[in-house]
């Protein structure tokens, strides 16, 4: 009996062995992929939370694996730095989350010249060669903004002030980076939506750069120029919105109540903010790439397909929802 025991625990052992060796390889190696990764910064929850799945990831496949991370501090010329410097070095797969659009394709010819595949981790870029880079990995970004316009003509109603009125709905908005790709679809994919709805006007839009800081700063302004004439604040994301909750919590406004606000990432601050009725609705967008990132870069090495555009999933939870979604959240 004991033999037996014996038996079926180093079965399990070897079984759990192989899974988890599994877990970490996808295909057989005899050396570790080298992915150079240069991230923006740290500038919202959203993006801390990315950092953390992609360092995650890295430390869980560390046996086929070796990361070099690079922090660009919102600085376009440091993410270009930081690809030359992967590029020196030879890394087997650069992957990146580019600050901007525009820019990057001097230094993709060069990664393509030296046969380094790019992996588009999170954000597009705007280059006319699109062999410039493999695959796109992220959120449908004009989806998002279309998104926050539909819930915001469909929930409005039901959801201002009594004394509010239907004929005119102001809304201001907190832009994200200037020339990123989240703030120039959830720019346009917005008023795609709103564009059918002439009750619902843009009074004001501004760059709040995806931060708090920039957030309150710039709801503030807005507040000084506008005041009681602002019904809705559509936030780029979160972040920003999260900030301006304050501006307006101290102008003496009730965020959530006299001015609706729906904003873009589903981070858990948002849901905090939904939960004491200061937010009245996130959609979501999620951080959580590194292991499809791991994965495409695994591929690439092993000379596999992979698609051109690798899209998440995502979904929009309005206040009701809040209490009960909020510990199940991951980011
Ligand atoms: O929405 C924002 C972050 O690129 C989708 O960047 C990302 C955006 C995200 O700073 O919070």
């Amino acid at each position: 009996m004991k033999s037996m025991v014996k038996v079926f625990a180093v079965f399990i052992a070897v079984v759990m062995f192989a899974s988890f060796a599994s877990a970490q390889c996808k295909y057989d190696h005899d050396n570790k992929i080298v992915i150079g990764y240069s991230q923006i910064g740290a500038e919202s929850a959203w993006r801390v939370a990315n950092t953390e799945s992609i360092k995650a990831e890295a430390e869980k496949r560390a046996e086929c694996f070796e990361l070099k991370f690079s922090d660009a501090q919102q600085k376009q010329e440091n993410q270009i730095k930081a690809i030359r410097s992967f590029i020196a070095q030879g890394v087997d797969v650069i992957a990146f989350s580019p600050v901007v659009e525009s820019g990057f394709e001097a230094v993709l010819r060069e990664a393509k010249r030296a046969g380094i595949p790019v992996i588009l981790s999170d954000r597009q870029v705007d280059v006319e060669d699109d062999s410039l880079w493999v695959t796109f990995m992220g959120s449908d970004f004009v989806e998002e903004g279309r998104r926050s316009a539909q819930w915001l003509v469909d929930n409005y109603e039901k959801v201002k002030r009594e004394d509010k009125s239907m004929d005119e709905v102001n809304i201001v908005e907190l832009v994200g980076t200037v020339g990123s790709g989240p703030a120039n679809d959830r720019y346009a994919g917005f008023r795609e939506v709103l564009d059918n709805y002439p009750n619902f006007k843009i009074l004001a839009s501004q760059s709040a750069d995806f931060t708090r800081a920039k957030g309150k700063e710039v709801m503030e302004a807005f507040l000084k120029a506008h005041g009681d004439k602002i019904d809705v604040l559509y936030g780029h994301n979160d972040d920003s919105a999260l900030g301006a909750i304050q501006a307006i919590e101290e102008a003496g406004y009730k965020p959530g109540k006299d001015i609706i606000i729906v904003s873009i990432d589903a981070v858990r601050g948002a849901f905090e903010a939904m939960v004491e009725g200061k937010l009245n609705c996130t959609v979501e967008c999620s951080p959580l790439l590194g292991p499809q990132m791991f994965d495409a870069a695994e591929d690439l090495v092993k000379g596999q397909e992979i698609p051109k555009r690798i899209m998440t999933e995502e979904g929009v939870f309005p206040m009701e929802v809040a209490e009960e979604t909020l510990p199940q959240r991951k980011y």
